[in-house]
């Protein structure tokens, strides 16, 4: 056990920086054996600071300092401190010019922070807090600084040395080496600092600006992947576009550069000028990279680039403001996706990555409020309730203002707070004096953990042709709180005559009925509130929080009827898929209790029908469709449980889908014929993937009930698809289905054939450790000595032992609680190497409250292993220390 707890830091500890650094001036030598970095700060001590002191604090966590001086003269012993955390310059002036020279070990780093080496470059991250492990710094985000950053190195090993901003000297040296010097006229905190150095190619293209100003483009990736920047390259340009077109944004320097690296812990970092990527977030081409790459490839670039503006130009004051830049971030990604693609389908992804998993995070031992008040480790923090309830805060900001105001709102936030470090309240602010509407109240949605819950009653009386709504809000995180107080809910309502049509919404009787909307967004602002709307000739079926107007819980209030006339007639895409689920959800639920007390079990009928009109429909949209043929997740019927029984949900689960391959078996192979293509060249448009998944979707039912017809389709597909969503679907449905033997040799061909590939590979490997059939805990950890593994890479351990934690539940959950030893085991050896990866990776652990006691107990005892282990970093201690019961 460590015997110093780890320090907690609270949000109402905040203070302004005692110092700040008007310019950065770095020179870096970059080594085999290691790298020089040389710093030259101005500072002067802030005017604004509540806090007066005489020494100089900097952080610094891994250097080794080899000289300092200020104003040109070396510092002796006593006038400086070296400790643990960083460096203390004692009785400094009021303005001064620190120089600073350190050794650091890019090669020793495993934990991918600071400055490291993947394969044969140098590559920085520094969000949240990796600039210290680069230089001693003021590493907090509201000190903002002009950088200068020279890079030399050797010319052969490294002919490429990029920097944030523009390229301003290059030249050759002695010895081989050459450096080149890069200025970044805006002022920037140093987690947004980023290097790279090493022999890449670049792939170039250009944009124009609305204003008319030319941009380079520029991605540069290892040789082997000059063929896969296309399509970043195509998004790119769509962004810069699209964020003039809709938030009125330009880009700001001459040059835009995007790297792509293998060894990763995020997805990609939003370095002002210098993007990197995760190789696997970015690298792209038809045959080798799934339809769902594409559209995350889409997504992650454009997430970047708009945060040129939501998080470089306006950033953070301090860490526990963090969804400021990636809710707001996430929402503009989120709209961009829906405007490329089909808005309906974007929705819907979002929503069950939500319902699943932010939900799951809400309710678990690390449930936090979008703006959290404390943290013992802030890299704990880049979570789906800061990233994706943050966009769903933002988006019910844009539901409540209106296309309008929101944009007069967020013109508003960015002129008044250009150029700043800022919090989620200025943002708030900006939105509420830009749209004169009271967000007073709404602001509670960033200062309380949980999801609502709301409680729908409903009344039609048809002699006053009166229909009654009473909505009634709580907040489990709240509940017997004195102080609890109502959230601001946009809640989208509509009413549906029997045709299923919009019936026009009356509330007040001066209302001109023709001029009536046919959907509101209702202001639900108190504990409990009732809605009237006149004039309704017919009992109606009501149209509940349309589009998911909010991210609460809806209790679930219709007959399965309602839910069958609402997956036929639904005029909202994203409820009428939603009706599909919860009909699905229902039925697998009751089958899963039949299974628990040994009844006989049946399908309802109701379900297959629907299926079958679904499928047999002419006028459902194709996109809309691939997703109701998904049931729902096993990860959402255990969200959606109060105590999750993993093996009956998988038995009933898979008996409704074997049912519909049965039942609809010809309707299904229709369907996989009228979608296949033969000899179409591949397009990443929403239609054409839509296809894609459609005829997929069908192929994987009918195989996984061990449909005959379907192993020849499946084959044939394999063997002679022309991009890698065809190749993996096939691959996906043998690997799933019983067919052993065909699963082994299609398992082997693929790899022999894209062995040489990572990304492929990473398909490879996950697709194994999903499958209920070939993802058993001995074939996960026989794959850990595999060639393709390599711990030290996180997309590698994310696809093998994140996916079969994760996805592959049934052997996972397996009672024997192998498979809970199998992740502490894992979680114990990364901790050492990767802190991030290690706290990540054990989420799965700290879920033991969906399961029974025994299950509970199993998991207790490994997170206790795990936090008995000596040198438990801050990320996992963190993490572990509040899972324990
Ligand atoms: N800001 C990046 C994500 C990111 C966050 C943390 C990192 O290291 C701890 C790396 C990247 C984004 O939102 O894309
Ligand atoms: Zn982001």
């Amino acid at each position: 056990m460590k015997e110093a707890q780890p320090r907690t830091i609270f949000l109402k500890d905040y203070q302004k920086p005692p110092f700040l650094i008007d310019e950065t001036v770095l020179h870096f030598d970059l080594n085999e054996q290691g790298a020089t970095v040389k710093s030259r700060l101005s500072v002067r001590r802030n005017p604004e600071a509540e806090l007066t002191t005489s020494d100089l604090t900097l952080d610094g966590v891994d250097l080794e300092l080899v000289s300092i001086a200020i104003d040109g003269v070396a510092l002796s012993e006593g006038q400086y401190a070296v400790t643990e955390e960083g460096l203390k310059v004692i009785g400094v002036a009021d303005t001064f010019l620190l120089e600073c020279e350190t050794l650091i070990k890019p090669q020793e780093i495993t934990c991918l922070e600071g400055l490291y080496k993947s394969s044969s470059m140098f590559c920085t991250q520094c969000e949240a807090e990796g600039f210290r492990r680069i230089t001693y710094y003021l590493d907090r985000p509201d000190v903002m600084s002009r950088f200068t950053t020279t890079i030399t190195a050797d010319k052969t090993l490294y002919p490429v040395l990029l920097s944030n901003g523009n390229e301003v000297e290059r030249g050759d040296l002695e010895s081989g080496r050459h450096f080149v010097r890069w200025e970044d006229p805006f002022r920037k905190p140093c987690y947004l600092f980023a290097l790279v150095a090493g022999d890449l190619l670049n792939i170039d293209d250009q944009y124009v600006t609305a204003s008319g100003r030319k941009v380079s483009l520029r991605m540069f990736v290892e040789p082997q992947n000059k063929d896969k920047c296309e399509h970043a390259l195509s998004s790119l340009k769509a962004s810069m576009k699209w964020d003039e077109d809709v938030y009125g944004r330009e880009y700001d320097l001459d040059i835009f550069m995007i790297v792509a690296v293998d060894d990763f812990n995020m997805g990609a970092m939003e370095n002002k000028g210098l993007n990197i990527f995760n190789s696997s977030c970015v690298l792209a081409k038809p045959d080798t990279a799934t339809d769902s790459t594409y559209q995350r490839i889409e997504a992650i670039v454009a997430h970047e680039y708009f945060h040129n503006w939501s998080g470089n130009r306006v950033t953070c004051r301090d860490w526990f403001q963090l969804s400021l830049k990636e809710g707001f971030t996430v929402f503009r990604d989120a709209e961009f996706s829906a405007d490329m693609n089909s808005r309906t389908v974007k929705r819907i992804e979002d929503v069950n990555l939500l319902r699943t998993a932010q939900f799951a995070e809400d309710s678990g031992p690390m449930s936090h409020p979008v703006r959290p008040s404390s943290f013992i480790e802030i890299s704990n923090f880049y979570t789906l309730t800061i990233y994706e309830k943050g966009a769903e805060v933002v988006g019910m900001i844009h539901r409540l203002l209106g296309e309008e105001l929101f944009r007069k709102g967020s013109d508003l936030y960015f002129e008044r707070h250009d150029g700043q470090a800022v919090t989620t309240d200025d943002f708030v602010q900006a939105m509420q004096d830009a749209s004169g509407k009271d967000l007073t109240q709404f602001k509670r949605w960033y200062d309380i953990a949980g999801t609502p819950v709301i409680d729908v009653d409903y009344q039609y009386d048809e002699q006053a042709q009166l229909f009654t709504l009473t909505l009634s809000q709580s907040c489990p995180s709240t509940e017997g709180d004195a102080d609890e107080k109502p959230f601001h809910i946009p809640f989208t309502f509509a009413l549906l005559d029997s045709n299923g049509c919009n019936i026009p919404l009356i509330q007040n009787d001066d209302a001109v009925f023709a001029n009536a909307p046919t959907e509101l967004v209702l202001d639900f602002v108190e504990t409990e509130q009732t809605f009237k709307f006149q004039h309704i000739e017919k009992e109606p079926v009501p149209s509940l929080l349309r589009g998911f107007s909010a991210p609460v819980k809806v209790k679930n209030t219709f007959s399965r009827d309602q839910l069958l006339f609402l997956m036929m007639n639904e005029t909202d895409g994203f409820n009428r898929w939603d009706a599909g689920q919860r009909l699905s959800a229902d039925i697998i639920q009751s089958i899963a209790e039949d299974y628990m007390h040994g009844r006989a079990l049946n399908v309802d009928a109701r379900l297959v029908n629907a299926y079958r009109g679904l499928l047999v429909s002419k006028s459902i949209d194709k996109a809309l469709l691939s997703k109701m043929l998904m049931l729902p997740t096993e990860s959402y019927l255990i969200e959606l449980a109060d105590e999750a029984n993993i093996e009956a949900i998988h038995h009933a689960r898979n008996l409704v889908r074997d049912t519909l391959a049965e039942k609809l078996k010809i309707e299904l192979l229709r369907c996989y014929q009228e979608n296949t293509d033969v000899g179409a060249a591949y397009s990443a448009d929403f239609n054409s993937i839509a296809r894609r998944s459609l005829k997929n979707s069908a192929l994987n039912i009918l195989l996984s009930a061990g449909d005959s017809d379907a192993l020849v389709l499946a084959e044939k597909q394999f063997v002679s698809a022309t991009n890698m969503t065809d190749e993996s679907a096939a691959l996906i449905a043998l690997v799933n289905s019983d067919f052993v033997s065909q699963r082994e040799s299609a398992l082997n061909t693929f790899y022999a054939k894209w062995k040489a590939d990572p990304q492929v590979v990473e398909q490879w490997l996950s697709i194994q450790c999903t499958s209920a059939k070939s993802g058993t805990l001995e074939a996960v950890k026989r794959l850990m000595t595999h060639e393709a593994f390599d711990i030290k890479n996180p997309n590698k351990v994310r696809s093998v032992i994140g996916a079969f934690c994760n996805h592959n539940l049934i052997n996972f959950h397996n009672l024997s609680g192998e498979g809970y030893q199998f992740l502490a085991d894992n979680v114990i050896k990364l901790n050492k190497l990767n802190p991030q990866i290690a706290s990540r990776l054990v989420t799965p652990l700290t879920r033991g409250k969906k399961f029974n006691q025994e299950r509970q107990a199993l998991m207790q005892a490994q997170l206790h292993r795990i936090l008995s282990e000596e040198n438990l970093s801050k990320d996992v201690y963190e993490v572990v220390s509040k899972s324990i019961k």
